[in-house]
This record gives C-alpha cells, structure tokens and sequence, in this order.
C-alpha cells in the first residue's frame, strides 16, 4: 500500500504549490511592488513560500486522513481569505492591513462604505484553486492522495521549510539591514518577508502594546504631570507671540548634522544658502537630535508631542493608535491649516496612519508630486522640484497654515546626479562621507530656490520659517575618514557632538542672533507655539522653550547619554566640554538619575497611552 502511495502526487504539495503561486501572482497582480533588481524579485518570489509550508506542515500531526484533508482545505480557504482581505484592503487605501488600523474605528466607517464598491466578480478566480482541491477531495482521483510521509521525510520537509525561512531572512538582510527592528515601511516589509509573516510580525507588535495599554490606567499620571508641571519654562514677555498669525513653514532637513554648518570641504562652502539664512534668523548652536532607530519618524514624534520617541522601534508604527496633543492638533484648533509635505510613498514610517492621529489635515505625499525618473535620485525626488511643487500647493493653502516639509536628497548612501554637483566630494576611505558633502550642498542650494519662491508669491512676508536637521548622516562606521575631515579622534565626546543639528526659526522683521543654549528637537514644541502666541502652560511635555529664561540646559539622548552646559555624558564617562577629555564622574552625577527618570516618563506615557486621560483644559496650572 505504502509503495503504490509514493508513486502519487501529494495532495498537500498541491495545496502548498497552489497557494505560493497564487500569493506570488497576487502580489504581482494587485500589489504595487516596487521591484528594484533581480534579488529583490527572489525574495518576493520565495518569501510566501516557508510560511506556506510550516502552517500547512503542521498536517503532519493530524491522524486521520480526513482530519488531515479536511485541515489543508480549511487552511488553504482562510490564508487566501486573509490574502483577498489585504487585495480588497489595498484597492481602497493602496495599504497593507494592520490591526492598530482595523480597530481605529474612524477608518472603518471609510472602509465599511466602501468595500461593496471594491468587490469584483472576477474576485472569485481568486479562490479557484481552494474549489479545485475541493473536489480533488470529493472525487479523490487515483494520482492524488495525502501522502503520509514517513518520519525521516517529514523531517525533511520541516528541515526545508526552515532552510526557507533562514534563506528568506538571510537574502532580506543584505536588502534591507535592520528591516525588523527599524521596520521601515509596510511594503517593505511584505516585499521581504511575505505577506503572512507579516501580519505574524504586525499581531506580536499589536498584542505586546496592547497588554501594557489595557494595564494602565489615569492614576499613573499624577508623578508625570508634577514632573512636567515643574519642567514648564515661561515664556520671555518680549518674545510670547511675536509671529502670531503668521504661516509656520517647517522643513525637516534629511540627514544634516550641525558640523557641515559654517565649514567647507576642499576650500568650498558646504552650505553657503544655510549660513547665510542662519544669520538672518535665531539660530540655536548647541542643538541636538534625541532619536531612535525611528529616524526621521522620531524627529517627528519628538517635534510634534514633545516627548522622547522609544528605545527599541519607531514609535509612529508601534504607537500609531495613541491619543497624542500634537503641536499639530493645537495649531488646528488655533485656526491653522494643518498638512505635511514628503514625496515618498506615504505608508513609509506608517506616516499615512500616524499623521492622522496627530492631527494633520492633509498629508500631500508622493502622488501629489510629478515625479518622474528625471527628477528623482536616490530615494526619490529631489529636493529642488520637491520643494517647487510644494511651494505650488502653498499658493493653494487656506491661510494661516502649517506645513512640515521632508527632504529626501541627502539621504544615505547619498547618491547625486553629476548635474547636481556644486561642490567636489571629499576623499577618504569612505564613499559615504565623501558623497554626503555634495548631497549636503544640493539640498542647500534647494533651500536657496525654495525660499526664493516663496519671497516670488509672497508667503515668505506671512510665515516663519523653520529648519532643522532630522537625524545624524554619518554614523559611527565612519569615524576614521570622520576623523580625517575634522583633524581629530572621534571620541565617545566628539561622537555625541556630532549629535548635533541645525536649527533655525526665521521670522520676518526679527533680527537675527545666535543662541548658544544646549537644547533638542524635545524643546521645538513649546518653543515654536509660544512664538506664534499659544500657550502650553497646561500641555504635558517634557521640552522646554529654549528661548525662555528658565530653560535649563540638559539635553537628553534616547541612548542615555545626555549634554549640560559644560559636560557631556557618553560612554558612562563624564566629559569636560573644554578640555573634551574624561572628567570626574561627580559633575555629571546629579543629571544621570533625572535622565533616567524623564526618559521612563515619557515611555510611560507612551506605553500606557497616557494622553487618553489627560485634558489640559481641567488641568489649569498656576503660573
Ligand atoms: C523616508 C525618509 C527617510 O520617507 O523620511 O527616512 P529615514 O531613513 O531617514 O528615517
Ligand atoms: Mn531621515
């Protein structure tokens, strides 16, 4: 009996088989993947198949014939149910499925409405084959049965289906380093690991945050909202509201490190339009970035809320159903016009999702640009037609609005078109930091043409402008040619030095100066919004205005390490800022246990989606 079964075609190869070729055409199909060589098309192409065999494997332990029967079919109709939800899913938002999504209720209003319309009838091809092994089961002809195989090729069969998951991981890591820890994008995500481990990786995310969320509750607030009650910096009477009313245009600068500012490369400016715009504006000097492996989605997060983002993920993908009080939320209940500016896909750092919790009104992302191949490099399209089109959309804008811009050029491996060269690389042993230089100078020079267009229509008289540097672009893999540029060892404290980002708020008729106070993106927040005359004494944040005399300077990292006034803490040392060599550790004492404490106040808050119980209007905190 055995031996006539071996000669017969498996039923759960064909069932296996039917459902990797029918995801891979799917994703070809109905997904817009964007394919970028050939070993990414092998990912895509293997990457449905380990989950396929592990889930349908597990046959194997099933007694009967029927029950194992019975089992694949079951299986095979609700992966692809799961597959067809996603097409349905996709048609509508041109979106992966996440749960945080599909428990946000307002999104399912929109959905609910619209779900009738994105039925085809051609849909049920979709679940030919599930018919098909049906009645392969009902009339079980002679070539096809389950065949059960013997323990050693059982093994086999699992040992296979590992090697898949080791080789799918494996290739996925030289595509994209980091993919789950810094989880980049959805499509990313399914492009590399399929579109069912996916939504495995997407339940573990979901369910970890919910259990510490369903824990909380609104009496944890009480030693946060003393602390940030404490922290609150007044603002200088001569300063509250002197840019009421006007525009708030924000550009988050991709990439730029402070250390470019004011300096050259080969006797060359590396930022001529930046220096000069600096000059005119207030401009923070000791200014540094506090984010995560989150990136520009950090900035972000810390920008709008004032809090820290997390230690371990970006918080806009893991946090994205929270109640939040952004800056952007305030400025829309002060009557502004609230929207973001990037042109890359929107699902990139969950933006699409996290930009509506944070109380955006419009996010113009890559379809509302003309990109084409000639305007894009790198990562997508350049800073110069970017910034063209969207000074377009702010002719349109209802006035006063609030824009965030995010650059793109100077991204890494700072990739440049040699018509956008206007400075000369660097050289040393490393390409990237040879490239940023030239990268950095485009993005200046489309700076240059984008406040020259707005002076053309006229916002720039109406709006502040603000600048800023998102995140490092050169890490620590390239302390030796870093060291080459700068003409001395990166140490731990010339390491977080580099920490540091411009920064620079240009308001119409208001002088410029330089301010050399130790502050981060956590202060933009308060900063900004007692500028434009709005008050925050009552919102819970952890910044604090930087233009306010009771700043107090003690600058935190996501990492620990933290900057005062005259020391530096990294590496668990305590470094003197003039001397840049290690100190007594003592100087630094006070400020380690108060980090620690701020930074675990702020993944409260974040982790038990505190906000939910705080109203700043009952709060009323006396000046
Ligand atoms: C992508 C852009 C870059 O949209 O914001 O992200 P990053 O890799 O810098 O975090
Ligand atoms: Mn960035």
């Amino acid at each position: 009996m055995k031996g006539t079964l071996n000669n017969k075609l498996s039923l759960l190869v064909v069932a296996v088989l039917f459902l990797w070729i029918k995801t891979y055409i799917i994703y070809k199909t109905s997904f817009s993947i964007d394919i970028e060589n050939g070993l990414q098309e092998f990912i895509l192409f293997i990457n449905p198949l380990s989950f396929i065999m592990l889930i349908l494997g597990l046959s194997f332990f099933l007694k009967s014939e029927k029950a194992r029967n019975r089992y694949l079919l079951i299986t095979s109709f609700f992966l692809t149910f799961i597959l067809y939800a996603n097409m349905v899913f996709y048609r509508f938002f041109n979106d992966f499925i996440t749960l945080p999504l599909l428990f946000q209720t307002s999104n399912f209003a929109d959905l609910g409405s619209s779900v009738n319309e994105e039925f085809h009838l051609t849909d049920i091809l979709y679940f030919m084959d599930i018919i098909i092994l049906a009645v392969l089961l009902k009339f079980k002809p002679k070539f096809l049965a389950f065949r059960h195989l013997s323990k050693m090729n059982r093994r086999a069969y699992f040992l296979s289906a590992a090697a898949m998951v080791f080789l799918n991981l494996g290739l996925s890591e030289v595509e994209r380093p980091e993919l789950l820890t810094r989880t980049f994008d959805r499509e990313m995500l399914v492009k590399n690991i399929g579109t069912y481990n996916y939504h495995i990786y997407d339940l573990v995310l979901q369910s970890k945050s919910s259990a510490q969320r369903a824990m909380a509750d609104g009496s944890e607030l009480v030693d946060i909202e003393n602390y940030s009650d404490a922290k609150y910096a007044k603002p200088k009477d001569d300063m509250f509201g002197i840019a009421k009313g006007k525009n708030v245009i924000l550009v988050s600068v991709e990439s730029t490190q402070e250390f470019v500012m004011n300096n050259k490369v080969n006797g060359q400016e590396i930022t001529p339009f930046m220096n000069q715009f600096a000059k005119e504006s207030l401009y923070f000097n000791n200014f540094y970035h506090q984010t995560g492996q989150g990136k520009t989605s950090d900035s972000e997060f810390l920008v709008e809320n004032s809090l820290y983002p997390l230690s371990r993920g970006a918080v806009f993908f893991t946090h994205s159903g929270n109640e939040y009080q952004s800056m952007a939320e305030k400025l829309s209940e002060n009557g502004y016009f609230t929207n973001a500016m990037h042109a890359n896909n929107k699902s990139f750092w969950n933006r699409d999702i996290m930009y509506k919790s944070l109380g955006y009104e419009r996010f113009y992302e890559v379809n509302d640009y003309d990109v084409n191949e000639e305007n894009s490099v790198n990562w997508g399209m350049k800073d110069v037609p970017f910034f063209e089109q969207s000074a377009e959309h702010m002719k349109e804008m209802k006035k006063p609005f609030y824009s965030k811009l995010i650059t793109l050029t100077n991204h890494h491996p700072f990739n440049y078109d040699e018509e956008d060269k206007f400075i000369d690389e660097f050289t040393s042993n490393s390409g990237t930091l040879n490239r940023y230089f030239v990268t950095v100078r485009y993005t200046d020079e489309a700076l240059k043409n984008f406040v020259a267009k707005l002076k053309e229509s006229g916002i720039y008289d109406d709006s502040i402008i603000v600048l800023y540097g998102d995140h490092y672009g050169i890490s620590e893999n390239h302390n030796e040619a870093m060291s080459q540029y700068l003409g001395k060892e990166v140490t731990p404290f010339v390491s977080t030095q580099l920490q540091k980002v411009p920064f620079m708020i240009h308001i119409p008729g208001v002088e410029g100066r330089v301010i050399d106070k130790v502050g981060g993106q956590i202060d933009m927040r308060p900063t900004l919004l007692h500028l434009l005359g709005i008050n925050t004494k009552d919102d819970l944040q952890l910044g604090q205005d930087l233009l306010s005399d009771q700043h107090e300077e003690l600058t935190v990292f996501r990492d620990g390490r933290f900057v005062t006034k005259d020391y530096v803490y990294a590496d668990n040392k305590c470094w003197d800022k003039k001397t840049e060599q290690p100190t007594e550790k003592s100087y630094c004492a006070p400020y380690i246990e108060k980090s620690a404490t701020e930074l675990s106040y702020s993944d409260r808050i974040i982790y038990g989606d505190l906000l939910r119980f705080y109203d700043p209007d009952s709060a009323k905190r006396k000046e």
